[in-house]
């Protein structure tokens, strides 16, 4: 029974590089050898160490992925480097559900939230700190480091919005965020 009781949630965020603490927190790793195959350059890839690791989420899932009417809540680290003239990227994701919409946050470094509607259309919002970004449910979402340092993000959704990871694994974005003269541009890989 917790009437009257006065106690500390059971996690806890560092607010100086959004780090979770406490239980139960789960650390998903990826390293190049997980993902090389969302990346444009293969024989870049090849001459690169395959344990790289190119991103972490750490998540507090407070009740079970599915559960309609609760919400999971993470924190994505991705690390400065390329693959060829291609910045460091999450895999990305449809969520399963599609009225599911989720928040993310800058908190530390610089990037790009790459995001592509149903009908293929790809643009992206600039990610710094303090930088707020809505996800509509239909949107897909990627998250690339375009600077120097860790590119930390906070995230909050649904827990009944679910991972479609399939549709991005098979026909990827239709623009991918090159590094050209210096600087992050999307290119369509599509026309
Ligand atoms: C979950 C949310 C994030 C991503 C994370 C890793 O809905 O969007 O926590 O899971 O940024 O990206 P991905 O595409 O590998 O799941
Ligand atoms: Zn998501």
């Amino acid at each position: 029974m917790n009437h009257l009781k006065i106690q500390k949630s059971p996690v806890e965020l560092d607010l100086k590089d959004f780090s979770l603490k406490g239980e139960p927190i789960t650390y998903q790793h990826r390293v190049l050898k997980d993902v090389s195959s969302i990346f444009l350059d293969q024989d870049a890839i090849k001459k690169m160490p395959t344990e790289t690791l190119v991103y972490h989420v750490q998540s507090w899932l407070p009740v079970d992925e599915g559960t309609r009417g609760g919400l999971s809540f993470g924190t994505s680290t991705i690390l400065p480097g390329k693959v060829g003239n291609e910045y460091f990227m999450t895999k990305g994701h449809f969520h399963s559900l599609s009225d599911r919409a989720e928040f993310y946050w800058g908190v530390q470094g610089d990037g790009m939230l790459i995001l592509m509607d149903r009908d293929r259309n790809t643009w992206a919002e600039e990610v710094y700190p303090g930088s707020l970004h809505y996800i509509g449910g239909e949107i897909a979402h990627r998250l690339a480091n375009t600077g120097s340092e860790d590119l930390v993000v906070g995230a909050c959704w649904p827990s009944d919005a679910g991972h479609d990871y399939q549709e991005i694994a098979t026909n990827g974005f239709s623009a991918r965020l090159l590094e050209v003269d210096n600087n992050p541009v999307l290119i369509d890989y599509e026309k």
